[in-house]
């Protein structure tokens, strides 16, 4: 063991050599598949294993930056352990290279057994790793000895060749140096020494990221596809949406959601690259006649436009996960009566590129009177890349996480007892039908108030059954009905309005809605998980 310094510069090492190493293996990884980069695989099953309350949680908090925050935690992880293993090295060689190492195994068989891997996936954490550990040899070897110890004999016996930066600092191993000076002098030099190699390693990592980037750049190929795409008309339109079904109410949240605004969930931490030309759809399981279907073959059916109100399970009371958009796509009955699904079939699993899969009941799909979509088509563009392109499910009634599959690839025709989509072993119910529900959007808690008339409105939902009422409660005050906004049917959100004629004072105003079946949202509280919260939204006002 050698006594080398206290481990201040070794540290840094340990980052820098951990990160030159990560960044080839990114550079690597664009050119294997820009999804095998490890850090994102690591990402990947770190997500996969989230529990549901820590989901919750982190979608509370963080929203869509939730990705953003999950790969800082772990860039501040992987840089602690990475100055470990730099420490490590330097107080109990091999014991950093064999961390790294361990790492890097860890990382290559997490990145191969990803849903959508190749064995090949393996490669860039092991060259990235292997390298990481030959440089932070290097650099370990390199650490200058603080001032003190310089001077001090290594002890004899000490494992392993002289570190090389000890001969570079013309020093041999185990002798004694001179006079005070000529120490201090060495220290200096093998200081210089030692931050030159880091400083050319830290370089090449930077280059490396930089040259990863630019490789990956490539895959905007599919944007520019994207963007080329000239989608088919509808020979099923929409219903135009009636000028009354935006109260223009400022603050209150639009009918139909632009793109760039609608909200966004999946597990995906890079967004998946689907090219159309090598795109297909495969419908498999309990079904006379599987068959694929090629994305020309796909533009060439008759599509269907249709306006379905998507709305995410961990949506929390008055929370904002669900959007509304008018959706393009070909009606999945004709795909699933096309391969025609056995008797004994109840459930579809639909599966996406990067393995995420939902279980949706067969009747849902099969029925004629529900619009289940296979949609390339999103408010008159193709889907964007964040919300599935080229193709995903779109199903009105059932939550996202049991129905909305993007960047899906195949239907496989099965049953609940034999399958199940990616949320259901995670703690969420098998089924997730869209549960009734109101939201007050305007205004906005903590607004300043003055008495007099004050427009409360907002949106309610039940989807594939519709909204038949929405009432508002101040205080203890009796359910006052609210003015409802047109709608295209059932499958949408509706607005709704309601003109209080505020007092002076602290108030607590509440919202509730009626579906068209006659049932009333109830005020019972239930967390997201398994299958939806419920309980009336409802904040406090001071008007004054
Ligand atoms: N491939 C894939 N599809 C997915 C998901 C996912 O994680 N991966 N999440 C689902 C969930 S939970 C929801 S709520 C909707 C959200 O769709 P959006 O992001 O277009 O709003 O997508 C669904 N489709
Ligand atoms: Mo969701």
């Amino acid at each position: 063991m050698s006594i080398r310094g206290n481990g201040w510069w070794a540290a840094p090492a340990g980052v820098v050599a951990a990160g030159a190493g990560l960044a080839l293996a990114e550079l690597v990884a664009a050119w294997v598949d820009p999804a095998s980069s490890p850090v994102l695989g690591l990402g990947g099953v770190v997500v996969d294993s989230v529990p549901p309350w820590l989901k919750d949680f982190a979608v509370e908090w963080f929203g869509t930056a939730d990705k953003l925050v999950l790969l800082s935690t772990m860039g501040v992880v992987l840089a602690v352990g990475a100055a470990l293993s730099g420490w490590l090295e330097l107080r109990r060689p091999p014991t950093g290279r064999v961390l790294l190492g361990a790492v890097g195994v860890v990382m290559a068989f997490v990145a191969a057994t990803r849903p959508e891997a190749t064995p090949l996936w393996a490669v860039p954490a092991v060259v990235g790793v292997g390298a990481a550990v030959v440089l932070l040899r290097l650099l370990v070897a390199r650490v200058p000895a603080p001032a003190t110890a310089a001077a001090a004999p290594v002890a004899a016996g000490g494992t392993g060749p002289a570190p090389a930066g000890e001969a570079d600092a013309g020093t041999p191993a185990g002798t004694p140096t001179g006079t005070p000076t000529d120490t201090a002098a060495e220290t200096g030099a093998s200081r210089r020494t030692f931050l030159v190699w880091a400083g050319a390693t830290a370089v090449g990592g930077v280059l490396a990221l930089a040259a990863s980037r630019t490789l990956a750049a490539g895959s905007r190929a599919v944007e520019v596809v994207r963007e080329a795409i000239r989608l088919p008309g509808a020979a099923t339109p929409a219903p135009a949406v009636p000028s009354g079904a935006d109260l223009g109410v400022e603050g209150l949240t639009p009918y139909v959601t632009p793109n760039p605004d609608f909200y966004r969930i999946d597990t995906a931490l890079r967004v998946p690259k689907v090219d159309p030309a090598t795109w297909s759809l495969r419908v498999t399981g309990l079904v006379d006649e599987p068959f694929e279907i090629s994305w020309d073959e796909l533009l060439d059916l008759p599509m269907t436009e249709h306006h379905v109100t998507l709305c995410c399970v961990s949506n929390q009371v008055g929370g904002d996960l669900i959007d509304n958009a008018l959706w393009l796509g070909y009606p999945v009955r004709e795909l699933l009566a096309r391969a025609g699904p056995q008797a004994d079939a109840d459930m579809v699993l639909s599966s996406s590129v990067d393995g995420w899969t939902a279980g949706t009941p067969l009747e849902a799909l099969t029925d004629p009177d529900r619009e289940a979509l296979l949609a390339i088509g999103m408010n008159g563009e193709p889907l964007p890349e964040e919300h599935g392109f080229p193709a995903r499910l779109v199903v009105p009634g059932l939550y996202g996480y049991v129905s909305a599959t993007k960047w899906v690839t195949e239907l496989k025709v099965t049953r609940f007892a034999d399958d199940e989509g990616y949320w259901t072993p995670r703690g969420w119910s098998a089924r997730g039908p869209v549960k009734l529900h109101s939201r007050i959007d305007v205004p906005r808690p903590g607004t300043p108030l003055e008495p007099g008339p004050v427009t409360l409105a907002g949106v309610a939902w039940a989807q594939h059954t519709g909204i038949a009422g929405v009432e508002v409660r101040v205080d203890d005050g009796d359910w006052m009905p609210a003015e409802l906004a047109d709608t295209v049917g059932p499958d949408t959100w509706r607005q709704w309005r309601y003109v209080w004629d505020a007092t002076a004072g602290d108030h607590t105003v509440l919202v509730r809605a009626t579906d068209t079946d006659g049932q009333v949202q109830t005020e019972e509280e239930a967390p997201p998980a398994p299958d939806g919260a419920t309980g009336h939204h409802s904040f406090g006002l001071f008007v004054g």
